[in-house]
């Protein structure tokens, strides 16, 4: 993320005043009059709104990694300028942020009666694993709720916010929305698609190579560059990759950060070619191993692999597992995000099928050269650079001497061999689309 500009110091709750205010200011600190005020009040109360919601952000940060498929939720209950309790939602199933805050209230010995709370998604108001944060907080007597994002839960969506209106107390919408938005990218696409989010991360040299041309590939990228890897594995509820990856590289897929969190390994196996000697096969009893793969498989490999810890998901009737229906069949396994670290082929049939959410492309100064060193994108690419899938929201950053060029996928669905002028919209559920491929290489 971007370092965020904002108008006052955090720990001395000092206002910076940015240049475009400072006429305003420098009118009221020359001759105060009502006008003044006026402005210099509302300014005020919109840096200690923000304020006291970017405190709630870093308080759902927190549940990173713990959470899924649920949101990141963050509140923080405010009276007569001061904090009074803190919250966050920090285990799936577990209480939500609201309800921690008030929690948090009562240990400090605090009243919240007549208090404000910031709460970076709009408190819910049905009864899931939990039972309404809105009843909460009507029966603690809050005065105020400022709110960050909507929930697009259907089960919330809006009827939270009314219900609390309907109750008497205020709600102010809208607060750092886009940094609310923006950390629950993952939940809302979720929720609102029933689809895991996407994210295609691959490491490659500064001439396109994600290997060198008899295979070797440790290490592209340096320490700081994977160590940023680790941390998203740590986020992510799972992490994918197709079994030619498996078979050159025997990976592991493991977080090796200090307190990381292991994201389920799914391979993308159609043949089941996986061998029961690999690092995935062998750790699987320890760490959640889904293999996808289609209907025409060894009964007897299949048997070895689920003795040994192994999920087998069948996905297709056709010779190549069918990814739409796998991702399908991971949103209903409640897995709501997928880290895809390749191969080639994997990568481009997700792609294509726009199944893709979000690029982490890793660079590295180095330059590795010869046309048999693999790319990042195998399949049969787009037949026109105007038809190449772009990336939006683009943002490029440095990692050791390593980049980083991140970015959202706002792509028209090409599969292989399609005319580009009679691609679809990508806001058209992939479960539609036609599985159009004419891919060599076996995933
Ligand atoms: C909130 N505060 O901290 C969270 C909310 O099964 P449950 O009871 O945990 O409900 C999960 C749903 O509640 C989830 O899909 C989302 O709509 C909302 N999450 N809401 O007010 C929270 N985590
Ligand atoms: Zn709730």
């Amino acid at each position: 993320m971007p370092a965020m500009q904002t108008p006052w110091n955090l720990d001395s709750g000092a206002f910076y005043i940015p240049s475009s205010s400072t006429f305003v200011y420098s009118v009221y600190a020359s001759s105060p009059n009502d006008f003044g005020l006026f402005l210099f009040d509302a300014y005020r109360s919109v840096a200690m709104e923000s304020k006291f919601m970017l405190r709630a952000l870093e308080l759902a940060k927190q549940g990173g990694g713990n959470v899924s498929p649920n949101p990141l939720v963050g509140a923080v209950i405010v009276k007569d300028g001061r904090i009074i309790g803190e919250g966050f939602h920090e285990t799936y199933g577990g209480l939500h942020a609201e309800r921690n805050a008030l929690l948090d209230c009562r240990t400090r010995g605090e009243s919240a009666a007549g208090a404000d709370i910031y709460v970076t998604l709009e408190p819910c108001c049905h009864h899931g694993k939990q039972p309404p944060c809105t009843d909460a907080l009507i029966e603690a007597g809050l005065r105020r709720v400022y709110v960050g994002s909507r929930d697009p839960n259907p089960l919330v969506s809006g009827k939270g916010i009314a219900i609390l209106r309907s109750h008497g107390i205020e709600v102010e919408e809208q607060i750092l929305r886009e940094a609310c938005d923006a950390m629950n990218v993952i939940f809302f696409h979720y929720i609102r698609t029933g689809l895991p989010f996407v994210l295609l991360k691959y490491a490659m040299s500064l001439d396109g190579k994600i290997a060198c041309s008899n295979g070797a590939s440790r290490w592209i990228t340096g320490e700081q560059a994977r160590r940023h890897v680790h941390e998203t594995r740590n986020r992510y509820a799972s992490i994918m990759v197709g079994i030619n990856t498996v078979l050159a590289d025997d990976p592991s897929l493991s977080c090796r950060i200090p307190g990381g969190r292991n994201p389920i390994r799914i391979v993308c196996d159609s043949g089941l070619r996986i061998p029961l000697h690999s690092a995935l096969v062998q750790s699987a009893s320890d760490i959640r191993t889904i293999i996808a793969c289609c209907e025409a498989h060894s009964a007897e490999k299949r048997s070895a692999l689920e003795q040994r810890g192994c999920e087998i998901l069948v996905c297709g009737k056709a010779a190549q597992v069918d990814l739409a229906e796998l991702f399908r069949r991971l949103g209903e396994k409640q897995i709501d995000s997928v880290l895809l670290e390749g191969g080639a082929t994997l990568a481009w049939s997700a792609l294509s099928l726009g199944l893709v959410n979000r690029v982490h492309a890793y660079i590295a100064p180095k330059l590795i050269g010869g046309v048999a060193a693999p790319s990042p994108l195998g399949g049969c690419g787009v037949k026109n650079p105007s038809d190449a899938f772009r990336l939006v929201k683009e943002k490029l950053s440095t990692l050791g001497s390593d980049l980083l060029l991140e970015g959202d996928l706002e792509v028209p669905f090409l599969s292989c061999g399609q005319d580009p002028t009679a691609s679809q919209s990508r806001t058209e559920s992939p479960s539609k689309r036609p599985a159009n491929h004419s891919r060599k290489e076996v995933i």
